[in-house]
């Protein structure tokens, strides 16, 4: 069916099965020798679905590298051992599998960082060492010696990560480099850092190895690399004996986004596109390519030789094999929201997956048939229901799901209609395949009745939350509307708004009525406008001032607490919710107390001042409770009752928590 993503990719000495590299991720397991069992089986169940060359989380070459203490290391002998449990699992799956050498240079978060200059970055608590010119020969003989290990340990090759804002992209541009010996200063100069790294990493493990480069060909930096300089170094990095290269897009200090849940579908492929036709090697594309349709797209187009894919691989290991097997609605897509991968590792927790909590958690959570199959209902055909009953049918329990609703998906139903939400569309799809599969018992539109479940072994309440009303004067002025007014029932909203509450339902319904439909995330172009990504690239870095579009219209974003509003969203994406709002010209205010609501409109109190902000409705995301009107009537008939999700707890807008204690639950009964 995918012709060219499924096609083999003759490198010479090996051919890889198809056009699908597993990007490298930190799962968290690269760091103990203990946890090695565990990521050799995250890897071979990657392998045993189908994908083509995999590479392995970023191992540093020395310590001075580390992203933080002890992180994973490949630097001694002893070292190797237990890597061979990940090539070895890997290779008895048929698969390929590469290591990740990254040197965190400035963005280490632990005090022996290095760097070029000495020149602290603005996401990183330490300030690095200058490296001395034998500290630079040093750092060359660590990758090197770093390649030959992981050759030692049956990798089929490794991957440089010369990207992301790392050690080797902190030599290239005058930015981070001051230098004025040989590696740095002019262009050549800096450029002699990555290459020297392959040349003399070639020379040292043969020509039968594959050697990945991760380019950075676009920093979305100031003062990044000019677009003559990125041909410049692919052309030499491909003479010093790189077997493919790789695309990086966007420094981790970058504040353009560049793999978030509203970043447009291959929203960067024209970037690596450039570089076609300028050396001869395979090149992979990536950032946002999270299905089939997408990947055969753009390698159809000549955009790339492979594509990239981390995260989607999280989601789903058997990717690659549903796609051969032309079963691509049945891929349970990755939804790019960070919240379990990317999220967890800032956090240093084990990454996992919002949609597949068994990602990185394969010999753990563990999904067996059952011993005796039992009669289920599951009530609430949310994320936690859907993933509930799906498990539970998989294991052979006879279950039946309702659900008042016409549809299924729960508050997910909202959440889809959020622009840059366009992707939990498809976990509603996924969903809606493996009920057909598993064979569940599907009653839509249907009030559970606690006298018609009494022949059911068990109940799952999945029942989810209520939003929360406002105790303020005047809430029931027909100004005032709830999220659910807004996102589900489709009210009439005015063109000057004061949302309450500014947890992440009141930040997406601020982007719902800020943004104009279809939303940027569907249109590439618009989306690099706003943003300020310059596809011509003519300045180096690609950054051109942003042209954000007029807001729909003007909103007020308020808290009660004190401190500035999104402080506690997510890690890796709130920053990007909070400059989305700052663009549309939200005003954000925090420590606001509410007076009253009247014809005049929201009266409120900021830092001692009364204000009355003149707005046309005042809409409440004041965070919800549990749903769990049915419980005592169950339990009262003397049925089991479990509770998951948003039923159990409320308090977080947090799909991942439901579908996971709904899968744990669900392996259990
Ligand atoms: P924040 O609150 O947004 O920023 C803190 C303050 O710094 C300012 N700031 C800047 N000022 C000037 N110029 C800049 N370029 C710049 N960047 C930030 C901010 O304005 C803010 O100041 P304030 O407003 O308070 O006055 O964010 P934060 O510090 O809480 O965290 C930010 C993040 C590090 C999370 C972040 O920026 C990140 O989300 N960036 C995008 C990263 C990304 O998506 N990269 C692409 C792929 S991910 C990948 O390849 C692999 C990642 C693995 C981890 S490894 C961890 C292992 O243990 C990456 C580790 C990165 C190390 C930095
Ligand atoms: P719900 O999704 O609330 O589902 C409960 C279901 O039970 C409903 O379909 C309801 O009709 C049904 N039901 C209730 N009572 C009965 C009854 N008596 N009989 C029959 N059926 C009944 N989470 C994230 O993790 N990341 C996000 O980015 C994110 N964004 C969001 C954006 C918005 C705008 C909203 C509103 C929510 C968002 N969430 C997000 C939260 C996420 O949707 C919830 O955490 C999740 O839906 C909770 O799942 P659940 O299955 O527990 O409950
Ligand atoms: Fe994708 Fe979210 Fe899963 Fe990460 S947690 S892999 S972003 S769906």
């Amino acid at each position: 069916p995918y012709s060219h993503l499924l096609a083999p990719l003759d490198l010479g000495f090996t051919t890889l099965r198809n056009r699908v590299l597993m990007g490298s991720m930190h799962t968290g397991l690269e760091d103990k020798a203990k946890d090695y069992d565990k990521l050799a089986a995250f890897f071979a169940e990657r392998a045993r679905g189908g994908v083509g060359l995999i590479v392995t989380g970023g191992m540093a070459p020395n310590i001075e590298g580390w992203l933080k203490p002890f992180s994973g290391t490949m630097s001694m002998p002893w070292h190797v051992a237990r890597h061979r449990k990940v090539t070895q699992a890997v290779h008895d799956e048929g698969g390929k599998i590469c290591m990740q050498i990254l040197h965190a240079g400035r963005y280490a978060y632990q005090p022996l960082s290095v760097a070029p200059s000495k020149i602290k970055s603005p996401i990183s608590p330490f300030t690095p060492r200058a490296l001395s010119t034998r500290g630079v020969e040093r750092s060359i003989d660590a990758f090197v010696r770093s390649a030959k290990l992981a050759r030692d340990a049956g990798y089929d090759g490794v991957e440089v990560m010369g990207s992301e804002g790392y050690l080797i992209n902190q030599f290239l541009t005058g930015r981070t480099n001051r230098r004025t010996d040989r590696w740095g200063g002019s262009t050549e100069n800096r450029m002699r850092f990555p290459i020297e790294i392959v040349r003399r990493m070639r020379e040292a493990v043969g020509k039968d190895f594959i050697i990945i480069y991760r380019l950075s060909m676009l920093d979305l930096v100031d003062n990044g690399q000019p677009w003559d300089d990125i041909v410049t170094l692919a052309r030499a990095i491909e003479a010093a004996g790189a077997t493919i290269i790789n695309t990086g897009i966007g420094w981790h200090e970058a504040r353009v986004p560049t793999i978030v849940t509203s970043v447009p579908r291959g929203a960067f492929t024209w970037v690596t596109r450039r570089l076609k036709g300028e050396v001869g090697i395979p090149l992979v594309t990536t950032n946002r390519i999270n299905m089939p349709d997408v990947a055969e797209r753009i390698l159809a187009a000549g955009d790339a030789d492979m594509v990239s894919m981390a995260r989607p691989l999280l989601a789903d290991p058997e990717w690659v094999n549903k796609a051969s097997a032309n079963r691509s609605q049945t891929i349970n897509t990755c939804i790019a929201c960070n919240q379990a991968c990317l999220d967890h590792v800032f956090a240093s927790r084990r990454a996992s997956c919002l949609v597949n909590p068994r990602a990185c958690h394969e010999t753990e959570l563990v999904i067996r048939p059952a011993t005796e199959r039992k009669r289920y209902a599951v009530i609430g055909a949310g994320p936690a229901g859907l993933a509930c009953a799906t498990t539970l049918a998989e294991r052979g329990h006879a279950v039946t799901l309702i659900d008042r609703a016409a549809q299924i998906g729960g508050q997910f139903n909202m959440a889809k209609r959020i622009p840059g939400k366009e992707e939990f569309h498809e976990t509603l799809r996924y969903f809606g395949e493996r009920l057909k599969d598993t064979g569940v018992t599907v009653k839509l539109g249907t009030h559970a009745v606690p006298d018609e479940l009494k022949d059911f072994d068990g109940v799952v309440l999945a029942s989810g939350v209520l939003p929360r009303g406002l105790d303020v004067p005047g809430h029931d002025h027909p100004k005032v509307l709830s999220y659910l007014d807004v996102l589900l029932h489709d009210r009439a909203v005015g063109k000057r708004v004061a949302i309450i509450g500014a947890g992440g339902i009141g930040f997406d319904t601020a982007e719902f009525l800020t943004e104009h439909a279809p939303s940027p995330t569907t249109d590439i172009a618009r989306w690099t406008k706003e943003w300020g990504v310059d596809m011509t690239m003519a300045t180096p870095g690609g950054l051109m001032p942003a042209q954000p579009e007029a807001p729909a219209r003007e909103v007020w974003l308020l808290q009660r607490s004190e401190g500035r509003p999104g402080a506690r969203l997510n890690k890796t994406s709130g920053w990007v919710h909070r400059a989305t709002l700052k663009n549309k010209k939200v005003r954000m205010l925090g420590g606001v107390t509410y007076e009253r609501i009247d014809d005049d409109g929201l009266h409120v109190t900021v830092d001692g001042q009364a204000q009355v902000l003149d707005v046309d409705n005042v809409i409440v995301c004041a965070g919800q409770e549990p749903n769990r009107e049915l419980q005592s009537a169950l339990e009262a008939l003397g049925i089991p009752v479990h509770l998951i999700g948003g039923a159990d707890v409320a308090a977080e807008l947090d799909a991942k928590r439901a579908i996971d204690t709904a899968t744990r639950l669900a392996a259990r009964l």
